[in-house]
């Protein structure tokens, strides 16, 4: 379906438009966001399309519905066929360029073919009224910030659009304390799924303690839906007060959730330090730093890491569909 939904060219799905219920502007099921970033710069050909095969089949199974998001020609399609996507993931970044949430209207304007990174996802996710996201890890306050002021707009999305990202932490490549400092500054929940601690994408531990701790997906669930609607003010009441100072404009959340044990990457510290000081010898800055540091880590870790990320998005993607679940039935 053609549509300019949200105020941005849209194609969506046949799937997904038979599940938009138009009269009481909701979803009659679960929808999931996927991003595309992480297919076309954050993991290489063939297993990034063998992953969102096996993310968008768990998100199915669950009873959800996948909604990847990426830019063809200027044109955001939501849930793209088969066909497109392979395309995606074999042309990569040769072909597609990485949209945040800044670039949008530049892509559009400009007819790209773009793949969308957090802070793009949530702003059209929310433009459409999806609320739960899944990705592995979002961007977040690098290790030389203070000299290169390279803070990603993933914070700042995470700060101003209410959609709630579901991830395995922030990657020790970013500077994890001010991270975490950022996103509390910017009033951004932060729950940590089964564990005291924050997790570091590859490995369970961070060293930093878990802001809150929750332990099934029917409790994040909640505090989400209390996030975005606090005390379900009814329409009577809202009356009652003129001034509208009530109305609150919540931002997002962030639920991380810790890669299992198993699936965990030994050492990584190591390639990450490596990574880190190839990139300063090379002058790599900006939207190329990310990508060039997840593909050092791969190459130094032997695939190790690569496959610790494959583990942690399908467990992203199975507890981003029970979340999802979960609210739609609170909410039904
Ligand atoms: N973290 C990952 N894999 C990724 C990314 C982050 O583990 O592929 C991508 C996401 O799309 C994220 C983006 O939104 O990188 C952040 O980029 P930057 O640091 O340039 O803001
Ligand atoms: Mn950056």
């Amino acid at each position: 379906m053609r549509t300019n939904w949200c105020g941005w060219p849209l194609c969506l799905s046949e799937a997904l438009t038979a599940l938009v219920d138009g009269r009481r502007r909701c979803w009659r099921a679960p929808v999931v966001a996927l991003e595309s970033t992480l297919i076309t710069h954050g993991l290489p050909y063939p297993e990034n399309l063998e992953l969102i095969d096996q993310v968008q089949a768990i998100i199915r199974r669950g009873g959800a519905y996948p909604a990847v998001m990426v830019i063809i020609n200027g044109v955001v399609w939501v849930d793209p066929s088969a066909t497109t996507l392979k395309r995606v993931a074999v042309e990569g970044a040769r072909t597609f360029l990485k949209c945040n949430r800044r670039d949008l209207s530049v892509a559009v304007a400009g007819s790209w073919n773009a793949s969308l990174t957090v802070s793009a996802v949530m702003e059209i996710a929310h433009g459409l009224g999806i609320r739960v996201f899944v990705t592995g890890g979002i961007g977040g306050v690098h290790r030389d910030f203070a000299r290169s002021h390279d803070v990603s707009t993933d914070l700042t999305a995470l700060a101003r659009i209410p959609v709630c990202v579901v991830c395995a932490g922030i990657k020790s490549v970013l500077d994890i304390g001010a991270t975490l400092e950022r996103l509390e500054t910017e009033s951004v929940p932060v729950v940590v799924v089964g564990s005291e601690e924050f997790p570091a994408f590859w490995c369970r531990r961070s060293g930093y303690a878990a802001p809150v701790r929750l332990d099934t997906a029917e409790q994040v669930a909640t505090v989400l839906r209390l996030h975005l609607h606090p005390l379900m003010t009814t329409t009577h009441e809202r009356k009652g007060n003129p001034s509208g100072a009530s109305e609150r404009m919540p931002g997002g959340m962030l639920v991380a959730v810790p890669i299992p044990a198993a699936d965990e990457c030994p050492d990584v510290e190591i390639a990450v330090q490596r990574a880190l000081s190839e990139a300063a010898q090379e002058s790599i800055r900006g939207k190329a730093l990310t990508p060039y540091l997840l593909e050092r880590v791969a190459t130094f870790t032997q695939g190790a890491s690569l496959r610790a990320n494959m583990a942690l998005l399908r467990h992203n993607a199975s507890f981003g569909t029970e979340l999802a679940s979960a609210l739609y039935r609170i909410e039904k």
